[in-house]
């Protein structure tokens, strides 16, 4: 199969690629449009093609369930966890599979075939965590799971929560996770992080700790997690999913955090319409933004990605698997709407995103990578957060996994010509 009439990011001109079964076999540069004539080529319109878009951060076991029992009436990110501990007194194996299911269809509805999914151990049933690797296997010619091992309500302040982290890990479970700020104390969150970096270590596994989700300016596990990372030199297995108390802390304390969040080599995760929702909640006003520094990590050359987090769950009401949305709010609420990151911004959903995953050579848009790809209704990043644009196919494995017709506007009438 080839595509062609590609726009590629970061290139000028036209392009045809060549797959060859489950590889891209070859990216050529086209000297003008041309008219496909074999009926297995793709015609891309001139418009861009890139790699497939990756969900970094996402919660499969708790999709769907926003208002059962009860919905979130604060807003907070605590009641989120207590409304979210009566849902899983009740989740059950069949329950969660028909949630995720329905919820990977989403992704790749909107061209997602990476994804890493946090998980809730904290359950000695381990009912969601069991469902969740069987849906990795069922669901691999969609897209590539990647399973966190998450304490949503802690290691230390969770009974037998060090044996239930080590014991999901021991299930096949591909990521530790972490929340030391929700443990009952500042030490308690000190020892969460060294406990699983211990883990991490031991098994070979890659690292995503829920960090610092909240408004808290004392919150500061960053800074021990990235420590951690540092002196193991495990840094780019490493990531720290929200860190939004950053958002709080004041520029003295950022300047010399920043010098060893660069040390450290981590990557970073931001899940920007969650945050604007569930953080500034114990403020009046000015009410603060509750995000994380997303540009300034960037502009200091650290790896940072957009996620969703939430679709309709006892956190966040919305969502429908669309990462460009989440895209374009970030870009809006981190302040990042200025021609440079427009012109790169799916970067933040795409490149930087895979890094975060350590995706390494089995993602990009390279000779001899997986047949892995997205067509785009746009020619370029800018137009496409602008325009609002739409991933028209999905390509995985060097065969058309999704493909969709754009709604047809049809008008009317016209300004007349004055
Ligand atoms: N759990 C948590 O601790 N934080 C979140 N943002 C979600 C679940 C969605
Ligand atoms: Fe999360």
């Amino acid at each position: 199969m080839n595509i062609l009439n590609a726009r590629l990011r970061g290139k000028t001109g036209l392009y045809r690629i060549e797959l060859d079964g489950e590889r891209i076999a070859a990216i050529v540069s086209q000297p003008t449009a041309i008219q496909p004539n074999d009926g297995s080529d793709l015609d891309a319109n001139q418009n861009l093609v890139t790699a497939p878009f990756v969900e970094p951060h996402i919660h499969l076991d708790a999709t769907l369930t926003a208002g059962e029992p009860a919905w979130n009436m604060s807003g907070t990110l605590f009641e989120g966890i207590e409304r979210w501990a009566e849902r899983k007194a009740v989740v059950t194996h069949e329950d969660t599979k028909v949630r995720a299911r329905r919820t990977i269809d989403m992704l790749v509805d909107h061209g997602i075939q990476h994804v890493r999914t946090h998980v809730d151990v904290t359950d000695p049933s381990f009912a969601a965590l069991k469902a969740m690797l069987e849906v990795r296997e069922e669901a691999r010619h969609l897209i590539d799971l990647q399973i966190v091992a998450f304490p949503q309500e802690g290691i230390e302040s969770f009974k037998n929560g060090r044996a239930l982290m080590t014991e999901a890990i021991a299930m096949g479970a591909d990521v530790v996770g972490g929340i030391p700020h929700f443990e009952n104390t500042r030490d308690q969150g000190v020892e969460s992080v060294k406990f699983l970096m211990d883990l991490a270590e031991r098994t070979g596994c890659l690292v995503d700790v829920h960090c610092d989700e909240t408004d808290d300016p004392q919150s500061r596990f960053l800074e021990v997690l990235a420590e951690e990372a540092r002196v193991r030199e495990m840094g780019e297995k490493v990531t720290a999913s929200h860190t939004v108390a950053m958002g709080s802390y004041d520029n003295a304390y950022c300047s010399k955090l920043f010098r060893l969040l660069k040390a450290s080599k981590i990557n970073f995760v931001s899940c920007p319409t969650e945050s604007i929702h569930l953080q500034g909640r114990f403020d009046t006003y000015p009410k603060r933004r509750g995000v994380t520094r997303v540009a300034e990590i960037d502009r200091a050359g650290m790896n940072i990605c957009f996620g969703q987090d939430s679709i309709v769950d006892p956190w966040y009401p919305l969502g429908n698997g669309n990462i460009v949305r989440i895209l374009e709010a970030g870009l809006h609420i981190c302040h990042m709407l200025g021609y440079e990151d427009l012109q790169r911004s799916l970067d933040l959903i795409t490149d930087n995103s895979a890094r975060t995953l350590h995706l390494g050579e089995r993602y990009g848009l390279e000779v001899g990578r997986p047949a892995n790809l997205v067509i785009l209704s746009a020619p370029d990043d800018y137009e496409m957060v602008r325009s609002q644009g739409q991933v028209l196919t999905s390509i995985r494995s060097g065969k058309v996994l999704m493909q969709r017709t754009p709604a047809r506007v049809e008008r009317f009438g016209e300004v007349a010509r004055g």
